[in-house]
């Protein structure tokens, strides 16, 4: 019997195969999960649902997190076909790039509220809608980055975003608990996915990881992947509200 056989994972936020959310998916499938994919929009759509087939999956809905209505249509989707969900994860991030760059403070409101939206808020929106179908003992996760706790050159309002991200973790753990579910979130090092793409100076905060952290090296999708199978199977049912760092160990070196 595989870790994860016959649980049901809805894993959001796959772009390409070099998506966080593909490395999770590859995992989830070795390890007997059934697969259900979202997609922002039509240019996604041709890359997700190849990924999907590859992993056997026939239920892809379109969702663009930022509109209420398109998170109704994911849920009646996912309802219809599958009644019940054992495992979501939330591996969507969004911000203008103009701002993430320069000065913090440049940023301004309809950039700032976006990312809010569509990197925090949609976690929580989630959580609140697929509540009536999570089986018990589900596990929802998302995906954040050390620039929530610490000041990184660049990162900007998305280090706000995913500070305020791991702080929904912490609270949706709560509201969830008594359900017995639970909420969790990974701290992964930077990884060339197609977000990171086009942000000046990647290569080099790339490097500088690979030299600080404890296993000189960064990490890769697959093993992000394997964490998160920890983090959503039973292999990790006394954890919850936990933000664990899939780093090579960065976020411990002063
Ligand atoms: C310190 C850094 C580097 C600087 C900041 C990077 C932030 C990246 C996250 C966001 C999600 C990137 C983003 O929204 C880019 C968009 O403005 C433009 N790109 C797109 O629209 C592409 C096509 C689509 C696929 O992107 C999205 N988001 O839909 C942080 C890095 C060292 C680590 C890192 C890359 C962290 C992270 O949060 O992803």
């Amino acid at each position: 019997m595989k870790i994860l056989e016959n649980k049901k994972a809805l894993i959001l936020g796959v772009a390409n195969d070099k998506s966080i959310a593909y490395g999770i998916a590859k995992v989830f499938y070795e390890n007997g999960a059934i697969l259900g994919f979202n997609y922002l929009d039509e240019r996604i759509e041709k890359r997700v649902r190849p990924i999907a087939q590859e992993f056997n999956s026939d239920l892809v809905v379109k969702c663009d997190v930022s509109k209420d209505e398109e998170i109704k249509s994911l849920f009646e989707a996912v309802k219809e076909k599958w009644g019940s969900v054992d495992i979501i994860v939330h591996s969507i991030a969004f911000a203008n790039k103009e701002y993430l760059k320069d000065y913090y403070y440049t940023v301004d409101r309809q950039s700032f509220l976006q990312a809010m939206d569509i990197s925090v808020y949609s976690f929580t929106a989630i959580a609140r809608e697929f509540l009536p179908i999570l089986n018990e003992g589900a596990s929802l996760l998302t995906l954040s980055y050390y620039g929530a706790e610490k000041v990184v050159y660049n990162y900007n309002v998305m280090g706000v975003a995913k500070a305020a991200l791991e702080a929904s973790v912490k609270y949706l753990a709560r509201d969830l608990g008594e359900k017995g579910i639970r909420v969790n979130c990974i701290s992964a090092g930077p990884i060339k996915t197609l977000a990171a793409m086009g942000i000046s100076d990647f290569n080099e905060i790339q490097k500088i990881s690979a030299e600080r952290a404890p296993l000189k090296r960064n990490v890769t999708i697959e093993e992000v992947g394997k964490a998160a199978l920890f983090l959503c199977s039973d292999l990790s049912s006394g954890i919850t509200g936990e933000i664990l760092h899939v780093d090579a160990g960065y976020n411990i070196i002063g």
